[in-house]
């Protein structure tokens, strides 16, 4: 998948209608008042967050976005049409800054928030509203005020649907790299990963999540043993975690007291972060030490009530099931979770 995280766009908003001159016509009176009315206001430019929106690829194709101005006034005091918004859907996670000045417009953190990045001008004032004591009938009317123009660049930092957590080692950043176009360093020693890595994982019908990996945990991670537990702040907004297990090293006990470290270490950092819903993952099952334990292992956290994904992130088995049931879980957790 074509993954875009940046974008440049030109955007103006709507110059105001013209102001309008214009006198009453009646019949017994020669040269009636002004009654030009006042031009239309021109229209906003308006970003949209949407979270059903995980590109900026729309952006690349439509690099364009002006508004119309407004409507001229007319006589009899009539005023200008308005003109409509032009509305940008982008998607939750962009941030819109001006080019030149690198001013913040917008933090586009919600969905369905709004923001106005460029104004439409308001409408000149026709010459009816020009009309005095001293001056009955005014012969001028006001230009609209002019749009804002300027270009913009859109950044979109990616808010993870799902994050792994789990020993080092495990193949965290190995699954991450075989379901997406993330390609973070992989290796065969602990604390590989230094620093979250995002991917988006998209799977048929245009449905997409984000995956963070990130590095691995270990026991007293939250007293600062091996690379600690802050970073654990960047799954603090996902919905769901991945916890994957490594039962193919030796010296080997079970898959359960892995979990539970972890799990405690989680806690230790924040009970929010335990209480998110967890997928259990028993990754290298290619492997035969893993494979000839696999059983034993699962019917251990089935006797719990919790079902387990034998994967293999190396031969791609088992990613399937996998990647559905990520989906499921998502689509039936209430938005307001990430
Ligand atoms: N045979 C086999 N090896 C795997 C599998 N997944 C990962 N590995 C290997 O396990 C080692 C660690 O993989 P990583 O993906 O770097 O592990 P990690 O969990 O990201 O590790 P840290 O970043 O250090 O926490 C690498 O040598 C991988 O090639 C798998 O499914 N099968
Ligand atoms: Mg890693």
């Amino acid at each position: 998948m074509r993954f875009v995280d940046e974008a440049k766009i030109y955007i103006k908003s709507g110059d105001g209608g013209q102001g309008c001159v214009s006198f009453r016509r009646e019949k017994f009176v020669p040269r009636g008042g002004p009654n030009g009315g006042d031009g239309g206001k021109g229209g906003d430019i308006i970003t949209v967050a949407s979270r059903s929106h995980r590109t900026l690829l729309d952006m690349k194709f439509n690099q364009h976005h002006v508004a119309k101005r407004g409507g001229q006034g007319e006589g009899s005091n009539k005023t200008g049409r308005n003109s409509s918004d032009v509305e940008i859907i982008v998607p939750v996670g962009t941030v819109i800054r001006d080019m030149e000045t690198g001013e913040l417009l917008a933090d586009m953190i919600e969905d369905g928030q709004r923001v106005i990045i460029a104004r439409g001008g308001i409408g000149g004032r026709g010459n009816a509203r020009f009309k005095t004591s001293t001056n009955r009938a005014p012969r001028y009317a006001q230009e609209g005020l002019p749009g804002e123009e300027r270009t913009v660049s859109l950044e979109l930092k990616l808010i993870a649907d799902v994050g792994t957590v789990g020993f080092p080692n495990v193949g965290k950043s190995t699954l991450i790299s075989s379901v997406s176009a993330a390609r973070p360093r992989i290796a065969d020693y602990p604390f590989t990963t230094l620093k979250p890595n995002l991917g988006v994982v998209s799977i048929g019908d245009y449905r997409t999540f984000v995956i963070a990996d990130i590095p691995g945990l270990i026991e007293g991670a939250h007293l600062g043993a091996g690379l600690g537990t802050t970073f654990l702040r960047h799954i603090e907004r996902t919905s769901i975690l991945l916890h994957i297990i490594d039962i193919s090293k030796d010296p080997f006990t079970n898959a359960w007291d892995d979990f539970e470290t972890i799990n405690n270490e989680l806690e230790s950092f924040s009970s929010d972060v335990r209480a998110k819903p967890q997928i259990v993952v028993i990754n290298k099952i290619d492997i035969t030490a893993t494979r000839e334990r696999l059983k034993e292992q699962v019917d251990i956290f089935s006797e719990r009530g919790i079902r387990i994904f034998p994967i293999s992130a190396v031969t791609g088995e088992g990613i399937k099931e996998l990647l559905q049931e990520i989906v499921r879980k998502l689509a039936h957790l209430p938005i307001s979770c990430s």
